[in-house]
């Protein structure tokens, strides 16, 4: 494994809040969220940025990053339980691998 040049993981999902967080400021924008999103585990199992932004303002803190975990622990549940592999394209049909089958 190459490790030079490797994106930092995040040790776990509220370890990723500053990963995610580049900027500092404290809450993660959706150009954020885009950039980073596959450095806090498995992306097929992340819910969306807009999923996340609860009250939606076009960010999300630290509460709402705290609930996406369970969003994300609920979403692989479902993908396990579902046949076919419906889990990446319902989360995110906005990926390229999604729009391209259809
Ligand atoms: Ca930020
Ligand atoms: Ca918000």
């Amino acid at each position: 494994m190459l490790l030079l040049g490797t994106p930092a993981i995040a040790a776990s999902w509220t370890d990723g809040f500053n990963t995610v967080d580049t900027d500092g400021s404290g809450t993660i924008s959706r150009a954020e969220w885009d950039a980073n999103e596959s450095k806090v585990g498995d992306p097929t199992f992340n819910p969306t940025f807009q999923t996340m932004d609860s009250n939606g303002n076009n960010s999300v803190d630290e509460d709402e990053w705290a609930a996406a975990e369970g969003m994300k622990t609920a979403i692989g549940n479902s993908c396990q339980s579902a046949e076919g592999s419906w889990c990446p394209c319902q989360n995110h049909p906005e990926k390229p691998e999604c729009q391209k089958s259809n």
